[in-house]
């Protein structure tokens, strides 16, 4: 990884000060195997020069789910954010920091601990209102995604979901419109060529997400709940 490209670049200019601020975060470096061997900054990690040079980086995914009627918590991301402007994804997505409450592999808890940082900085949900436990791991997904030639993704990706009634208060910063979907509505919106959507999005609810609900709508009507079936 000699080629990789750090330091003071124009790469940042013209973006929301805020967000190019927090390029500045330094994200946990990661092999293909995810042990971590460093750190680097936000930025670093996103350029695709470096990308394509094989930096790799840890990540987290949230899909939050109403317990009242099974559906989903959507974000639409800000115009503002420098990777993946103004699409429509998962409840909340980000990095667990090089920080030692970030960095505990066991059991997940650093992810969860960035986890529980990030959902009220984005959509202003009291932390009071968040646990460890809450949050359900899934499994982790190696991805690669380019956003607009200069930026882009390559994580190992720690996937959690969590069931729970939750209050909202969404930062416009980084959220410009959130909303709860049904698995119904959530297809609807895919086939609307209006919306987009991240890849990385896209390529969870095929593979793990729609598997998923199915399951527990299914379930939820077994235990005679019939309240989650929302369509
Ligand atoms: C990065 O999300 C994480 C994944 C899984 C794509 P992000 O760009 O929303 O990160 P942040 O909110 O920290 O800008
Ligand atoms: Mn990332």
């Amino acid at each position: 990884l000699s080629s990789v490209v750090s330091g003071s670049t124009p790469e940042l200019e013209g973006y929301d000060e805020e967000q190019v601020r927090l390029m500045e975060e330094r994200c946990i470096l990661v092999n293909e195997k995810d042990e971590a061997y460093g750190e680097d900054s936000k930025k670093t990690c996103h350029l695709m020069t470096n990308i394509n040079a094989g930096l790799l980086h840890r990540a987290f995914s949230v899909f939050l789910f109403r317990p009242s009627d099974g559906r989903l918590l959507l974000q639409k991301r800000a115009d503002e954010k420098i990777t993946f402007p103004g699409m429509w994804t998962n409840t909340c997505c980000s990095h667990p920091l090089s920080i030692r409450a970030e960095l505990v592999e066991e059991g997940q808890k650093g992810v969860r601990a960035a986890a529980i940082r990030k959902l009220p900085h984005e959509l202003g949900i009291p932390a009071s209102q968040l646990k460890s436990d809450d949050f359900t791991f899934l499994t982790r997904i190696h991805y690669l995604a380019p956003s607009d030639g200069l930026w882009g993704e390559h994580e190992i990706d720690y996937i959690l979901f969590c069931t729970l009634d939750v209050d909202l208060d969404i930062n416009p910063n980084e959220v410009s419109d959130a909303r709860y979907v049904s698995k119904a509505e959530l297809e609807a919106m895919f086939v609307d060529d209006s919306n987009s959507f991240t890849p990385w999005f896209r390529l969870i609810a095929r593979d793990l997400l729609f598997p998923w609900w199915d399951e527990m709508l299914a379930k939820s009507e077994a235990e005679g709940k019939g309240v989650v079936r929302a369509v």
